[in-house]
């Protein structure tokens, strides 16, 4: 049987702070028992080179949405939303459009998780 093992470009601090960023869903707290095992649930379908594979496109996105969450509240509000389109070009989808289907749980706010699950780097919880 092959030993598993974590690859070593997931080992990197910004990539250990991104992956802990996501599976935080609440910026404020510690990883809490409920979120770690969302997470793990997802882990379960996927595996660690999968996650390899998509590590530098999370650990960009974290990059950027900690870029524009200026008030560090854990999510993209408008204001800031409307930062990062313009700044980013993104202007293919009208902003209101992009931020609808963005904001999956209607919170008027875009999270690190809703943006990641988007582009398939993980789940949002049922
Ligand atoms: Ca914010
Ligand atoms: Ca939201």
């Amino acid at each position: 049987m092959e030993a598993i093992s974590v690859p070593k470009s997931l080992l990197k601090k910004r990539h250990v702070q991104a992956l802990f960023d996501l599976i935080n869903t609440d910026p404020d707290d510690d990883i809490a028992f409920d979120e770690f095992y969302a997470w793990w649930q997802y882990m379960a379908k996927t595996n660690f080179y999968d996650l390899e594979q998509k590590m530098s496109g999370i650990s960009d996105l974290h990059f950027f949405f900690k870029k524009y969450d200026t008030d560090g509240s854990g999510k993209l509000e408008r204001n800031e939303f409307m930062r990062m389109y313009n700044e980013l070009g993104l202007h293919a989808v009208p902003v209101e459009q992009y931020f609808k289907i963005l904001d999956a749980n209607g919170d008027n706010g875009i999270s690190l998780q809703e943006i990641a699950a988007i582009m398939g780097y993980t789940e949002l919880a049922e």
